[in-house]
């Protein structure tokens, strides 16, 4: 590169990201959308057109760091959409321009998951035994509001190999005062046939289909509750609707290292790492989002509404003209 260099705290949250020391969609969007006010408020000199060069590296770089949750390019491009589409004077108000956007995405961000938290409390009962997978942040809003709401329930948490964020969500709600309990992934559908009167999860991404794709081992507790004829719910924000897959791009899922499941397998033996899959929209009852509940098949609606506008195809794939979440 040949223009400033990407400020250490920016590289850091580009590696945090990777390495998942950040995570979860909604922070995972967030963080980006922070990182990008990081990287325009450290840039000094240049013309705008090289601080618009700057900013395009700095995106590609966040990009680049995780290839599943859209809500990463949705954050990315909200505020990269709003520097390419405008004229600034000069660098100080270009620079401006992006860190409105990202201040306005964070802030839309945070106020969603609580919005989510109120909506999906209506569905909690008392009596509830919720199990829900990985750990999401727009599923513990739901319960942590329903439980404040004086609802008493109980919440199963699988532990979610190889990462663990279940023992993060079972931590978060025990805080709260929730009973909950943590039991291996491979129990699930042992408490959904059992125990379970619903299931709760989050979503890195939502197709244009109505399917969800959302940490690996999802679709088999989808699979169990349909079996079982318990509601399977979602709970997201509507940033994490892809708009890509409106034109039938696939949703790429991310496979990680190996050596996140076993350090040293056996010679011989070949360790695979998907993180994410798909459970179809014939899976999924409803989807909480901060705009209202919707059956699955709706959600090209809610994407063509987001968008308003048809998806361009451009040099970097597909970029939306209009890519700002309306409130
Ligand atoms: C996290 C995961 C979460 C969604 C929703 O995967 O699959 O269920 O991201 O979370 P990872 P949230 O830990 O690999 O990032 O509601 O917090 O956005």
């Amino acid at each position: 590169m040949t223009g400033p260099a990407i400020p250490d705290k920016v590289l850091e949250i580009a590696d945090a990201i990777r390495e998942m020391r950040i995570r979860g969609a909604g922070r995972i969007a967030r963080a980006a959308a922070e990182a990008l006010m990081i990287a325009a408020e450290g840039y000094s000199g240049g013309s705008v057109e090289e601080f618009r060069a700057y900013m395009e590296e700095v995106a590609r770089l966040l990009l680049e760091t995780r290839p599943t949750a859209v809500s990463l390019p949705n954050a990315v491009n909200y505020v990269m959409n709003r520097l390419r589409g405008s004229r600034p004077g000069s660098v100080e108000e270009a620079k401006r321009i992006v860190v409105e956007a990202a201040r306005e995405f964070i802030e839309y961000s945070l106020q969603a998951v609580r919005r989510i938290g109120e909506i999906g409390a209506r569905l909690v009962r008392t009596g509830d035994v919720i199990l829900t997978h990985c750990n999401s942040s727009a599923v513990e809003s739901i319960l942590k509001t329903a439980w404040r709401q004086g609802k008493r329930f109980q919440v199963y948490a699988t532990e979610t190999r190889p990462r663990f964020q279940g023992y993060i969500t079972a931590r978060h709600l025990a805080e709260e005062g929730i009973p909950v309990t943590l039991i291996p992934d491979a129990a699930a559908l042992y408490v959904v046939e059992r125990l379970a009167t619903k299931v709760i999860v989050g979503a890195d991404t939502v197709a244009a289909n109505g399917a969800v794709i959302n940490k690996i081992g999802t679709s088999q507790i989808a699979l169990a509750a349909k079996m079982r004829g318990i509601p399977f719910i979602v709970a997201t924000e509507t940033y994490k609707f892809s708009p890509y897959t409106v034109t039938g791009q696939p949703v790429e899922i991310e496979e990680r290292s190996p050596r996140e499941v076993l350090e040293q397998p056996p010679p011989g033996v070949e360790i695979r790492n998907p993180a994410f899959d798909a459970t179809p929209p014939d899976y999924v009852d409803m989807i909480v989002t901060e705009r209202g509940i919707i059956p699955p098949k709706s959600a090209a609606l809610v994407l063509w509404e987001m968008f308003r506008r048809r998806p361009l195809d451009s040099g970097q794939g597909i970029a939306m003209e209009e890519s700002e979440p309306t409130a």
